[in-house]
Order: C-alpha cells, then sequence, then structure tokens
C-alpha cells in the first residue's frame, strides 16, 4: 500500500560551509533541487557552487544572514522551497524558527519545536526522560532557593557541578569542592548564566570524575518507531570542542551497546521525538551511564555512525520529514567495522589551539580507500573570523580499530593545508599517542594528558615494539580491546605487518 508521502521539491539550506554541501549532496542524491543562502563572505563558498540556487542574504556577521528568520523563509517563498533543513549550529535548535517554517506551510526538516524546547531547558529535559526510566546523574532539580541549593549540595555530597538550566554543551558549569566555596559559586554560576542566556536558573549534579564521553545516535519517524544506530565515543575533546571522535566506542560491548540503545530510545520517545537526535551520556569506570542531554540536530560527528552502519543520516532526515515509514531494523545492532572522524580546524595546536584566519593557498585532499573528506572550502577560500575555524572533517573507516587509525595516519600524512596555521599535527600526535591507541580516554585526556610535546619524537622502533606488546597484554586482558591496538611506526609497511601478526594472535 502507498505511503502517503509530504512533497518536497526543493530544499533550503539555512546553513553554510561543510554541513551545507552535505546537506546538498543528499538532497542530490534523492533528487531534489536545493537553494543555497550566502554571507557576503561566502560569495564563493563550495555551499554556493553546488547548490542548483543560491540566494545573497547579508553580511558576514550570523545576525546578518545565517540568523536571520524572516530572510531565510523570504528566500524560500521567493524560490519555491517548500522545505528547510537547519544543519547545526545557527537555526538548527531554535525552536521558534522550527515553528515560524511549520506556520508557513513549509516542511522542517527536524524535530518537532516541541521536543527541541523540552530538550534545550536541561531541567525540563531531566524530568521529561526521567519518565521513562532514564538513568539520570544523581542531583536536584531547579527553581530551588540559593539556601535550598545549599543543602542539596550537602545531601548530594561534594564535589558537586553547578550546572545553567538553558546551558549545554558545557557552556554555564561550575564545579564545587567544599560546602564552604558553594554560596560564591552559585552566585557565580547564576550571574553567568544570566548574561549567557538570559536565564540564571541552575541546577545540581554530583559531580562525575574520568568519565567518557559516549552519544547514541537515533532515528524516529512520524509514525511512532524510533531506532538507535549505536554509540560514537567523543572523550577526545578540548574546552567542550571535539577533535576526534569513533564509532563503536572500545567501551562498548554488545550487551552494554543494547542497554544504552534502549535507554536512548526512551529518552527521545519522552519528548515525542521524530527526526535525528544525539543522547549524549556519560560512561564511568565501572560502566554506569547517565543521560546528559539530548542533542536536538543532525550532528557534526555523524559521519563515523553512516560508515559503521550504513546509512546515510541526512537522506534518512529528509525521507522522515516526507513521512516516510522506516523499514523494520534488526533489534540488535552491529556496527561493521570502525570509522574515526578528526576535525581539521583552522588552530595552532602549538600556540594553545589559537585560531587562524586567512587564504588557503594549498590544499591536498587525501583520498584512497577508507577515505572520506567532509569540507565546505578549496584552495583559494578564506578562513574568516565570522564563522567556526572548521576547514573539513577527516573520516576513516576500517574492518578493525587498527586498519581505521593506520589509514587515518596515512590520510593525515597526505593531507596538505597552506596559508594558515591548522591542527593536522595535533591529530597525528594523537594517533601516535599510546593512550589513544589503547583506547585509555577519557574527556580530561586532551586538556590534563596530553602534550603536543611529548608526542613529537618519533618513538624507535625497540619502544614502539615495547609498547605494542605491553598494549597487546593489556588488551588481551581486557579482551574486547584485543584487535583495536595497534603500534605507531615510521614506515607503514612494518606497521601493517606489525597488525597482521597482531590479527593473526586474536583470530
Ligand atoms: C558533567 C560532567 C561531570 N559530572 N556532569 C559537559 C558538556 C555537557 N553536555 C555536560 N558536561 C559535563 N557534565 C557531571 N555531573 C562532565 C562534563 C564534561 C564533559 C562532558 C562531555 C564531554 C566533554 C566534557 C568535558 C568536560 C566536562
Amino acid at each position: 500500500m502507498a505511503e502517503q508521502l509530504t512533497g518536497i521539491n526543493k530544499i533550503l539550506i539555512a546553513n553554510r560551509g561543510e554541513i551545507a554541501v552535505r546537506i546538498i549532496r543528499a538532497a542530490r542524491d534523492l533528487g531534489i533541487p536545493t537553494v543555497a543562502v550566502y554571507s557576503d563572505v561566502d560569495r564563493a563558498a563550495l555551499h554556493v557552487r553546488y547548490a542548483d540556487e543560491a540566494v545573497h542574504i547579508g553580511g558576514p556577521r550570523p545576525a546578518d544572514s545565517y540568523l536571520k528568520q524572516d530572510t531565510l523563509i523570504e528566500v524560500a517563498r521567493r524560490t519555491g522551497a517548500d522545505a528547510v533543513h537547519p544543519g547545526y549550529g545557527f537555526l538548527a535548535e531554535n525552536a521558534d524558527f522550527a515553528g515560524q517554517v511549520i506556520d508557513e506551510g513549509l516542511v522542517w526538516i527536524g524535530p518537532p519545536p516541541d521536543a527541541i524546547t523540552t530538550m534545550g531547558d536541561k531541567h525540563a529535559a531531566r524530568l521529561a526522560v526521567t519518565r521513562n526510566n532514564v538513568p539520570l546523574i544523581p542531583g536536584i532539580e531547579a527553581g530551588l532557593s540559593n539556601d535550598d541549593l545549599a543543602e542539596a549540595a550537602k545531601s548530594i555530597g561534594f564535589p558537586v557541578l553547578i550546572k545553567a538550566v538553558a546551558g549545554g554543551g558545557g557552556k554555564g558549569m561550575r564545579p564545587v569542592h567544599r560546602a564552604e566555596d558553594f554560596q560564591t559559586a552559585l552566585i557565580t554560576a547564576r550571574r553567568e548564566a544570566e548574561s549567557a542566556f538570559g536565564n540564571g536558573d541552575v541546577y545540581l549534579e554530583k559531580l562525575l570524575h574520568g568519565a567518557r564521553h559516549i552519544e547514541f545516535q537515533i532515528l524516529a519517524d512520524t509514525h511512532g518507531n524510533t531506532v538507535h544506530l549505536g554509540e560514537r565515543e567523543c572523550s577526545i575533546q578540548r574546552r567542550h570542542q571535539k577533535l576526534v571522535e569513533e564509532a563503536p566506542s572500545v567501551f562498548v560491548d554488545t550487551e552494554l551497546r543494547q542497554r544504552m540503545g534502549e535507554m536512548a530510545i526512551a529518552a527521545a520517545e519522552s519528548v515525542g521525538y521524530v527526526n535525528a537526535g544525539t543522547i549524549e551520556c556519560l560512561v564511568d569506570r565501572d560502566k554506569n551511564y547517565y543521560f546528559l542531554e539530548m542533542n536536538t540536530r543532525l550532528q557534526v560527528e555523524h559521519p563515523v555512525t553512516e560508515l559503521v552502519t550504513g546509512v546515510d543520516l541526512a537522506k534518512e532526515q529528509i525521507r522522515i520529514a516526507r513521512g516516510r515509514r522506516m523499514g523494520p531494523t534488526e533489534s540488535i545492532l552491529h556496527p561493521k567495522g570502525w570509522a574515526i572522524e578528526c576535525r581539521i580546524n583552522a588552530e595552532d595546536p602549538y600556540a594553545n589551539f589559537m585560531p587562524s584566519t586567512g587564504q588557503i593557498t594549498t590544499m591536498i585532499l587525501p583520498t584512497g580507500p577508507g577515505v572520506r573528506v567532509d569540507s565546505g572550502v578549496y584552495r583559494g577560500s578564506e578562513i574568516t573570523p565570522y564563522y567556526d575555524s572548521m576547514i573539513s572533517k577527516l573520516i576513516t573507516w576500517g574492518e578493525t580499530r587498527s586498519e581505521a587509525m593506520l589509514r587515518m595516519r596515512r590520510a593525515l600524512s597526505e593531507y596538505r593545508i597552506m596559508g594558515l596555521k591548522h591542527n593536522i599535527p595535533f591529530h597525528i600526535n594523537l594517533l601516535n599517542s599510546i593512550s589513544f591507541i589503547a583506547g585509555q580516554i577519557d574527556t580530561n585526556f586532551v586538556e590534563q594528558r596530553f602534550n603536543m610535546n611529548t608526542y613529537e619524537k618519533t618513538p624507535t622502533a625497540t619502544q614502539l615494539e615495547t609498547v605494542a606488546i605491553a598494549a597487546t597484554l593489556y588488551a588481551h586482558r581486557k579482551r574486547r580491546l584485543a584487535s583495536q591496538v595497534v603500534a605507531p611506526a615510521k614506515r607503514d609497511a612494518s606497521n601493517w605487518k606489525w597488525m597482521g601478526r597482531f590479527e593473526r594472535m586474536h583470530r
């Protein structure tokens, strides 16, 4: 029986850069034309060149272009676009904009405005998901007086974390280790939240140490079907900016994946979620997991999930918005192989990751087996201070984590970007880091245990063998890690030989 589908004949992409390009590609694969929008500095951007039509919408500052809600809707009207995809950032998690798009009779390729609102209020999100028995970090709900919060902090037990109700993504958090520091920290936290979000409400959680940041991708259609597509390990971050993501996580076995996946589905269902979304969790050393927040958008790191599941998430978003019913999915998800993403940013890793701007004078992209590059720039493009510093995303896939890592090292060594500072040296050093190779990471890793200088010197062959053996033994004890360890090496040949030997050992 034919399904009643919403027509989508042309999509307005309310975004720029690599994610705009990514959505254009998905639309083209579905045979749907696209309209790009651009600011003064994006006239020659890749998303403008790739789209079927492009409309200039204003000045370089986001408030003068990519955030102009009325202008964007007007452009949709004028060009005959009947759907809007927001990408990530800008208006992607703006419930008012989503509502306005829908009220205009356009298709919003994203979640229902109510779900955006609930998940955007971290307190409301906790209340919603806990009704579906989603585990929360022990904490206390918002709306309490300063004195009540101080009492609550004592009953939770120090250290606690003060979080802004309107925060998220690490903004507006303040750890407190001792009762005597609590009132001062609370006043500061409220003031910061008030000035950053116009909302001084805060709540408390027990502060977790040394946890991993693991998130689950979900897809929900308009017919009440919600599925999960497994996890992404996102612990490699610096100041709440993710630098490397991988799927699956070395820490998650089939049983944990199934339990956490079901939890993620329950969290999404608690707000009547539709379209693509991500459930962020903290997972402690004992594999206790807790809901942190839900991102109600397609995320930067979605490609690693695409590579291990074979699902085109951007395409699924459009199909879901059209009303397509998701087909039956297997109850147990088995990710195929391993994918790693390195965010290539115009930032100097030798100067505290200071942003670097300027023209890209040379750009040679890596290719070859298992390599994907999602980029919105090309040789001659300017990296300006107006937008984030991401130049591209380099994603590799392999049958095993080892193979994905070796391909990443190959790709990083092929990649040439000139004209500005970039963080490829950081990624090369990270892929030589024993802790990273062994999967021994948590959210403090880059800031507290990783040092650009420590890994600069290429280790000797003997050192590498020693480390490889140690990592192997460690991994062997942990069993699940066994096929995921690889020794860094100077030459790929010896690396492959080493890996082959390693993998034969574990067959
Ligand atoms: C936490 C936490 C420790 N304990 N909550 C940061 C982003 C936001 N989604 C929540 N975050 C955290 N919440 C408790 N109770 C540590 C973090 C955190 C973090 C989380 C995910 C990824 C990176 C992070 C880096 C520092 C702190």
